[in-house]
């Protein structure tokens, strides 16, 4: 491994980190008075051609006109350096009080693509830090990583206490490039338990 891929790790390791942190911290400010605030939910997101989705499962904690929520997510957009990335999104909503209310939200993703490995073997690098340099079949991995945020609109209905569902619209800007920067239309559900 050599050290642009430690360095691409390390910053990713941070960037989630930083991300994670702060979505951790709005999940643990939000006020929470009773075990329904604390819910499951599942997204899927697609944009007009089918090109590109993003899903997301997580847990989300709602209280008054906030939520917050945190999930596992894969995004994929055939127009990335790598169509597919798996990482962390979550994000913030505000609602009025009614059970059919439209809301608005930001959130964030950030994910990693760990490429094919590669032959190495002439590049005056020890790839796979073993302390031989070129020796036969030294191969390399990349390691890549995305980081995006979200605006979005939409509209909750809220079916019964524990459950609801939602339908929106998520911009999505990446380090990809503002050129492949893509919409989704997105269909979610939440459960409380
Ligand atoms: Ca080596
Ligand atoms: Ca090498």
């Amino acid at each position: 491994m050599n050290l642009s891929s430690l360095k691409s790790i390390k910053e990713f390791i941070i960037k989630t980190c930083i991300i994670s942190g702060t979505l951790l911290g709005t999940l643990a400010l939000t006020p929470s008075t009773s075990a329904k605030d604390q819910a499951m939910y599942t997204e899927l997101g697609l944009d007009k051609d089918g090109d590109s989705f993003v899903t997301t499962t997580g847990v989300m904690t709602e209280k008054a006109n906030v939520s917050s929520r945190l999930g596992v997510s894969v995004m994929h957009n055939s127009e990335f350096e790598y169509s597919t990335y798996v990482g962390i999104n979550g994000g913030v909503r505000l609602y009025t009080h009614n059970d059919f209310t439209p809301f608005v939200g930001i959130g964030a993703f950030t994910g990693y693509h760990s490429s094919d490995h590669y032959l190495a073997d002439d590049d005056d690098i020890d790839n796979d830090n073993d302390g031989s340099v070129d020796e036969d079949n030294e191969y390399e991995t990349e390691h890549n990583y995305i980081i995006g945020v979200y605006p979005e609109i939409g509209l909750r209905y809220k079916i019964n206490r524990n459950a609801s569902i939602s339908a929106s619209a998520q911009y999505h800007v990446t380090n990809q490039g503002a050129e492949h920067n893509f919409l989704t239309y997105n269909l979610g559900c939440k459960f409380s338990f």
